[in-house]
């Protein structure tokens, strides 16, 4: 085994020994994605060997969840040096599609840079371009633990909890991702903690993933459809709401996946208090407001049919934003690796991110 592979399989020791919930690893071959369209009915894995295959694997939400896009923007940066280690000028161009592969989750882009510009100052850019994206993902594992410590102090001690889309260890890297490694530490600390999970339409990341992980956890979980949240918390049933976070503006809007707006304009109207969780990746520090990020525009295909079915009639039109803008003053706080931030933002996510 050579030296940077060897590099690569002590992460894929740590996943297993750790028995984490883990969106990749790495093999001799290549690296191994769980393919997150089969779940929950079947755990599937996918085996990567080009930065070209990593890309196609994310645009078609094989993996997905801005945590776990980021380690895949990692390990497929790997994967570029992998393919021509004497020839740097050619990284860049071979990356592009990788990077561009979501454009909302500032994270992809930023993990490629990382590894490929790590690589790019050494004399063995294998060896260093291994050992960057495995201190990524070891990073992201090790913040969404410390997030997950933080999170757990705004839960109350009996609490039922509403989360939008999938924000957990299949989106980061294995403990809980964010919003499920908040809910995780509280659980474990012996609080109370119920999921409503939404389902998220069209991909049913809430419904799919966020109940299975829920479940495998021991943490109990109601599913419920995405116009629901408003009547929930109109009824009392809801004390907080955590979702996850594709990209952070300066001033603390918030992007996330399209439905999260609508919670958090509810939770205002209610009182109850709306968090997301994030890592300093998420946030963009050249980006003043949520109305300058790019919002991932899907084929209308994607909202026109279900399991390839088509829902509506022929000619019917389809529209999918994949994500919203959630204004800064709808957040009650942002959960992070360094403690929890709150209004006004701006000075906060600066001291936060550098
Ligand atoms: C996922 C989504 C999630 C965030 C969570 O969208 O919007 O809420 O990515 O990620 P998609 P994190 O399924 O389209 O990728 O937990 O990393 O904040």
């Amino acid at each position: 085994m050579d030296f940077y592979e060897e590099i690569l399989s002590r992460l894929a020791d740590t996943i297993r020994s750790q028995q984490l919930i883990a969106p990749l690893w790495p093999t001799l071959e290549g690296i191994e994605l769980v393919d997150q369209t089969c779940l929950p009915f079947e755990y599937r894995t996918f085996l990567v060997q080009s930065p070209d295959e990593m890309s196609v694997a994310i645009k078609k939400m094989l993996i997905r969840g801005s945590g776990a896009i980021g380690c895949a923007g990692a390990m497929g940066a790997y994967l570029v040096v992998r393919s021509s280690p004497d020839q740097p000028e050619k990284w860049e161009e071979m990356a592009s599609p990788l990077r561009n592969a979501r454009p909302t989750a500032l994270i992809l882009a930023s993990a490629v840079d990382e590894v490929l510009n790590a690589a790019r100052n050494s004399n063995e850019p294998l060896i260093t371009a291994a050992s960057s994206a495995v201190a990524f993902y070891e990073n992201q594992l090790t913040w969404e633990k410390e997030l997950g410590i933080y999170g757990a102090e705004i839960v109350p001690e009996k609490a039922n909890i509403l989360t939008h889309c999938h924000s957990g260890a299949l989106a980061g890297a294995g403990y809980g991702g964010r919003v499920l490694s908040v809910i995780r530490a509280a659980f474990e600390s012996g609080k109370e903690v119920h999921v409503f999970a939404q389902e998220t339409r069209p991909y049913l990341q809430g419904a799919r993933i966020t109940t299975w992980e829920l479940s495998k956890l021991g943490i109990p979980v109601t599913l419920v459809t995405d116009g629901m949240s408003g009547a929930l918390m109109e009824m009392g049933k809801v004390d907080l709401c955590l979702v996850g976070s594709d990209r952070i503006a300066m001033n603390g809007d918030l992007v996330n996946k399209t439905g999260t707006y609508l919670v958090a304009l509810a939770a205002r109207e209610h009182g109850i208090p709306f968090y997301t969780g994030t890592t300093r990746y998420n946030v963009d520090p050249c980006i003043s407001s949520g109305k300058e990020i790019p919002i991932e525009l899907r084929a209308a295909d994607e909202v026109l049919t279900f399991n390839r079915q088509p829902i509506t009639v022929n000619g019917v039109k389809g529209l999918y934003p994949a994500f919203d803008i959630t204004p800064a003053s709808l957040l009650t706080g942002i959960i992070t690796e360094k403690g929890i931030l709150h209004f006004p933002y701006s000075d906060a996510l600066l001291e936060y991110i550098f």
